[in-house]
C-alpha cells in the first residue's frame, strides 16, 4: 500500500425509505430534509469531506430528482482542486435493471472506478445522522492489513433484526468471524449479552479485493447483491475483515454526549426523535461544533423575524430551532423545529413539532405533535395532533407513538 493511498469515498444512496413515507413520495430517502436547514446525505457527505476526502461518487436511484439538484447545487467542488461530489444514476450497464442491491450499484459503478484508480474505497450510507472522522477508520484498515474494514456499533440485542451483526475473535477484537445481515436472533456480546455490535453500513476496502468479490457475487445466483448480505459475509468468511469501533472515533470538537451519536433515522419515529434530540437542552446531537460543521445551503435568505403584534400576541419561540426567511408574527412556538421560509400568525401555536420549508400556520391554527412537509397550509382555526382520529379520517398518516405527518403541499382545512 502506497504511504499515501489514493481515495475515493461512494455513498449508497439508492434507498427508497418506504418506511418514511409520505416523506419519501416524491424523493429519495438521502434527500429528505433534516434539521431544519440539512438534507440526509449532508451529513454523510459533510463527514466525508471533513475527513479530508473529497472526491466522491454519489450512487442514487429512486425519485432522485431533488437529491440531484441538491448535491449539484450544494456540494459542486471547484475542479481546480481536484475534488468533486458526483451523482451517479443508475447506470444500466449491464442490461435493463436498476440495481439490484447495494453492490450491485458499485459493481454496475466500477468503470467509474477504475478512472480514478484509487487504492482504496470508502462506502458509507446516506441515511445516517452522525459525526466521524473515516481518516481514523482508514489509518486502522490500513494497519490491521484488513481487505475490507466494517464499522461497528453496540446496539440493543433485540434490534438484531436490523443491523449487520458483527462477530469477532476471542483473540482478536478487531477480527471479524462472522457477519450475519439482520438476523431475527443471535447472542449479545460476552462482556454485555443485552447488547450486539452492529455493522454501522460504512465499508473500507481495499480496491482490487472488492471488486474481486463484487465479480464473485455478480456471477453468483444465490445472492441479494447487497454489501451487508453478500460482500460483509464474504470478507468474514476468508478472515480478510476488520472491524473498526465507532466509540474510538475522535472528532474535533465534539462533546462527550455527542460523540458516540449514531442515528438510524429510517422510520418516522426515529426520524422524528432525531430531531428532538437537537433541541434537548443538553443536545445529544450538537449541530454547533464548528471545528466539524455539516455544510449545507439554504440560499439567500433574511434572518429569522419575530413580530409583537399585539397585546395577546407576542410571536415567540422557546426550546426550538428557527432557520433563516422565518416569520413568527404573533404566534407561539414551543419545542419545535422550522425550516426555512416558513409562516407562524397570530394566536396560533406550533408544539413538539417539525415545519419543513415554506409551511403556512394561520391565524389561531394549532399543531402538536407533527411533522408538516413543504408548504402545507393550515388555514385559520384549523388543527394538526388534536384530534388524531380525525388527523386519520382526513388520510394523514399517524404512527402509533401518536406523530401525524401531513404530506407535501396539502392545504388543512377544517
Ligand atoms: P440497510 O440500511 O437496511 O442496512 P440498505 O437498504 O441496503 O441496507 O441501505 C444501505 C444504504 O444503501 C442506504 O444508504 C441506501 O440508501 C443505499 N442503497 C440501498 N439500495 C441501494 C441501491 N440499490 N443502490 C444504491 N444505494 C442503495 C445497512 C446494512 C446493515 C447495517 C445497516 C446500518 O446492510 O448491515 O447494519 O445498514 O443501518
Amino acid at each position: 500500500m502506497a504511504k499515501h493511498p489514493k481515495i475515493l469515498s461512494i455513498v449508497l444512496a439508492g434507498g427508497e425509505g418506504s418506511r418514511l413515507m409520505p416523506l419519501t413520495r416524491d424523493r429519495a430517502k438521502p434527500a429528505v430534509p433534516f434539521g431544519g436547514m440539512f438534507r440526509l446525505i449532508d451529513f454523510p457527505l459533510s463527514n466525508l469531506v471533513n475527513s479530508g476526502y473529497s472526491k466522491v461518487v454519489v450512487l442514487t436511484q429512486y425519485k432522485s430528482h431533488s437529491l440531484d439538484r441538491h448535491i449539484s447545487t450544494v456540494w459542486r467542488f471547484s475542479p481546480l482542486f481536484d475534488s468533486y461530489v458526483s451523482p451517479v444514476p443508475a447506470q444500466q450497464r449491464l442490461g435493463k435493471h436498476w440495481y439490484l442491491g447495494s453492490a450491485d450499484a458499485i459493481y454496475q459503478t466500477i468503470n467509474i472506478i477504475e478512472d480514478e484508480r484509487p487504492d482504496i474505497v470508502v462506502v458509507v450510507g446516506a441515511d445516517h445522522v452522525y459525526r466521524m472522522d473515516f481518516e481514523q477508520m482508514v489509518r486502522q484498515h490500513i494497519e490491521s492489513g484488513a481487505e475490507f474494514t466494517v464499522a461497528g456499533i453496540r446496539q440493543p440485542l433485540g434490534q438484531s433484526d436490523q443491523f449487520g451483526v458483527i462477530k469477532v475473535d476471542p483473540n482478536d477484537a478487531n477480527l471479524i468471524t462472522s457477519f450475519q445481515e439482520k438476523p431475527k436472533t443471535t447472542t449479545g456480546l460476552p462482556d454485555a449479552p443485552d447488547q450486539i455490535l452492529a455493522s454501522m453500513g460504512n465499508y473500507v476496502a481495499n480496491t482490487e479485493a472488492l471488486f474481486e468479490a463484487l465479480r464473485i457475487d455478480e456471477a453468483t445466483d444465490d445472492t441479494k447483491h447487497d454489501m451487508g448480505g453478500d460482500i460483509a459475509p464474504y470478507f468474514a468468511s476468508r478472515k480478510e475483515a476488520g472491524v473498526y469501533a465507532f466509540n474510538s472515533n475522535n472528532v474535533p470538537g465534539a462533546t462527550d454526549i455527542d460523540r458516540a451519536y449514531w442515528r438510524d433515522v429510517g422510520t418516522i419515529c426515529e426520524f422524528y426523535d432525531a430531531h428532538m434530540d437537537l433541541i434537548a437542552y443538553a443536545p445529544e446531537f450538537n449541530l454547533y461544533n464548528t471545528q466539524w460543521p455539516i455544510y449545507t445551503m439554504a440560499g439567500s435568505l433574511p434572518p429569522a423575524k419575530f413580530v409583537h403584534a399585539g397585546r395577546d400576541r407576542l410571536g415567540h419561540a422557546t426550546d426550538s430551532m428557527v432557520s433563516p426567511g422565518v416569520i413568527v408574527s404573533g404566534g407561539e412556538v414551543h419545542h419545535s423545529i422550522l425550516s426555512p421560509n416558513v409562516r407562524i400568525h397570530s394566536w396560533a401555536q406550533v408544539v413538539d413539532s417539525i415545519l419543513f420549508d415554506g409551511v403556512v400556520v394561520n391565524r389561531r391554527a394549532r399543531v402538536y405533535k407533527a411533522i408538516l412537509d413543504k408548504n402545507v397550509v393550515l388555514t385559520e382555526n384549523s388543527t394538526i395532533g388534536i384530534d388524531r382520529e380525525h388527523d386519520l379520517e382526513r388520510g394523514f398518516t399517524v404512527t402509533t407513538e401518536g406523530i401525524t405527518v401531513v404530506p407535501k403541499n396539502t392545504i388543512v382545512d377544517d
